[in-house]
């Protein structure tokens, strides 16, 4: 039986696949993320939650293809890039996959120092850049990726300490395809961790347990073991917290969001991606990274 204190159930495997299918449902119908005839493109990363999407998505019918990206985190990557392409291989299902080192140069930890900012900072850039590179590549609808309850709480809790109105403004489980951008959802925001990890568990599906060796240090999971104390002592307050914020309080930050990126867009002079500058970020950490060269890159720890 799995026990979920925030709904005062507990579930049989059977029924628990069942409910949590109708949770990715319900967000894609709720949120209206894609249609059944849509092509999505889902963000893999060998993790519970990427895997547990794809596949259940796949369960309930719709097109969605993967695609790993190569962070060149050491053993991490060459991991986690195994248990993409088994259960790809698994399902039969299509995997697209890109390689930081091997297809532009630099690794995120060489990122990282030439950016001069947070390991995961230059991969979130990197990621956004290539996944939506991807998406535009391949003609797909919207890509999707894992963030889940856990996740989208996080960095609620982060942005409402900091009162970061902007961030708050675009904190959506669906952001729009526009400009340049293909639409991009989050199916799993209903589902949090320790469901996903059950979810694989009674499915059989293999995947990365460990975490990034490059996640230490990450605010987030300061703001994760916050949000589970409170959850502890208030089942569903995590839920109440996000799903509260999204139905009274986002519509108030959206105008904010909407004014702070009017700054008029252009095509990057290298890659043609939509910025403000004349090099997208991007191309921009890309051109430091590379020039940091090999040996720079070995210290940094890289491949
Ligand atoms: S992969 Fe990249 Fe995460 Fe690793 S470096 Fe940070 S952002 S922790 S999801
Ligand atoms: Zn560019």
């Amino acid at each position: 039986m799995i026990e979920l204190r925030r709904h005062n159930a507990a579930f049989c495997g059977p029924c628990f696949l069942h409910y949590t299918r109708q949770q990715v449902r319900k967000a894609i119908d709720e949120f209206e993320m894609f249609s059944p005839g849509d092509r999505v493109l889902v963000a893999v990363s060998g993790g519970k939650d990427s895997l547990g999407l794809w596949d259940i998505l796949l369960d309930l019918g719709y097109q969605a293809d993967g695609l790993y990206l190569g962070l060149g985190i050491g053993e991490y990557s060459d991991s986690s890039g195994s248990y993409a392409r088994a259960f790809a291989a698994s399902r039969d299902a299509r995997l697209i996959e890109i390689d930081l080192p091997a297809d532009y140069g630099y690794d995120i930890p060489t990122g990282s120092l030439a950016a001069r900012r947070a390991p995961c900072s230059a991969c979130g850039l990197s990621k956004r850049h290539l996944f939506n590179k991807a998406a535009l590549d391949g003609g797909y609808d919207a890509v999707a990726t894992g963030h889940n309850l856990d996740d989208e709480a996080a960095v609620l809790f982060g942005n409402v300490l900091r009162w970061n109105t902007d961030y708050l403004g675009r904190q959506l489980p669906v952001l729009p395809g526009e400009q340049g951008f293909v639409r991009k959802v989050k199916p799993l925001v209903r589902l949090d961790e320790r469901e996903m990890a059950a979810y694989c568990v009674v499915r059989g599906i293999d995947y990365i347990v460990e975490e990034c060796p490059m996640a230490e240090g990450n605010r987030h999971l300061g703001y994760k073991e916050a949000l589970n104390a409170v959850e502890e002592r208030s089942p569903g307050a995590k839920a109440a917290f996000y799903s509260e914020f999204l139905s009274k309080a986002s519509p108030l930050f959206r105008p904010l969001a909407v004014a702070s990126r009017d700054g008029g867009l252009q095509a990057c002079i290298r890659c043609g991606s939509p910025t403000t500058g004349e090099v997208c970020a991007f191309c921009s950490l890309a051109e430091r990274a590379v020039a940091l060269g090999p040996t720079r890159r070995a210290a940094a720890g890289g491949s």
